[in-house]
């Protein structure tokens, strides 16, 4: 197998040893750092997402796919292109209450981080009262809430009503792997103030709706 095809499979297995050598591998093939996330190492967990979701694979393992990809991910970061510069505005970040997802999170952490803007990340299972406070005290540009669970895209419409009853203006981003863009249209943009909440599908796009909403 090809170091790309190994990559892909050791998120799957869960299988760490080796894994600096595969990733230098294709860095020294051409391959971009992010390039690896987003075409080589997300494809796996695609796959182990499927496995776990049709009870083919047990949590146990998915959790070991999700410390190689963590450790993929720590090792690629330090390799990836930064802007440099004044920092361009700052968003607090966090994983909603009851839900420990948090690699689509830290992936976005790393692409607005790199591309020059102050990210506050709170990590997993934050109550809204968290995140209104650290929005404050971080004089923060916008917010951004992250959650995988079905779970959590109820949170994140219940956290917007909070945020409106408690007069909380900024513009915030939503993610994660169970909301719709129809849902955040709907019921999101019904619980605060519709032209300042936004659906990414990914990171890419999280940094395209940053740089939108804090011009
Ligand atoms: Co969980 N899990 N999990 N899990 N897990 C899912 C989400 C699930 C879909 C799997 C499945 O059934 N097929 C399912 C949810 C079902 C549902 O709600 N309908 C599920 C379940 C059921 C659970 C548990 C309940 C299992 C249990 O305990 N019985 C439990 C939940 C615990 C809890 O939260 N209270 C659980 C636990 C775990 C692990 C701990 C083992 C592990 C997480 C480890 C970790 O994150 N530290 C895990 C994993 C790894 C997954 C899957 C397989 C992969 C998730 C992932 O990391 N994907 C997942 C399957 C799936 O998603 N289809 C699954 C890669 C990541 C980069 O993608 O986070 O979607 P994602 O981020 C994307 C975009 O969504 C977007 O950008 C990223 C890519 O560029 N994005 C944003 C995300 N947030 C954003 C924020 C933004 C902008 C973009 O701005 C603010």
């Amino acid at each position: 197998a090809t170091p790309e095809e190994r990559l892909k499979q050791r998120i799957i297995d869960g299988d760490r040893t080796g894994l600096d050598d595969d990733l230098l591998a294709a860095i020294e093939a051409g391959w971009q750092p992010l390039d690896i996330i987003n075409q080589l190492l997300l494809d796996g967990m695609k796959v182990v997402g499927e496995l776990f979701g049709s009870g083919k694979m047990q949590l146990p393992f998915v959790l070991q796919s999700a410390e190689t990809m963590k450790a993929a991910v720590a090792f690629l970061e330090p390799r990836m292109e930064k802007a440099d510069g004044q920092q361009k505005a700052t968003i607090v970040l966090a994983t909603v209450k009851g839900d420990v997802h948090d690699i689509g999170k830290n992936l976005v952490d790393i692409i607005l981080t790199n591309n020059g803007y102050r990210v506050v990340n709170l990590g997993i299972k934050q109550p809204v009262a968290e995140i209104i406070k650290a929005a404050r005290e971080h004089k923060a540009d916008a917010v951004g809430m992250s959650g995988l669970l079905v779970k959590s895209t109820v949170i994140m419409r219940e956290n917007l009503e909070e945020m409106s009853r408690e007069g909380l203006d900024l513009p915030v981003l939503l993610g994660g792997a169970a909301l719709t863009r129809k849902y955040v249209e709907e019921a999101c943009h019904e619980a605060y103030d519709s032209g300042r909440v936004a659906y990414a599908r990914d990171a890419f796009d999280g940094l395209n709706l940053m740089a939108k909403v804090v011009e």
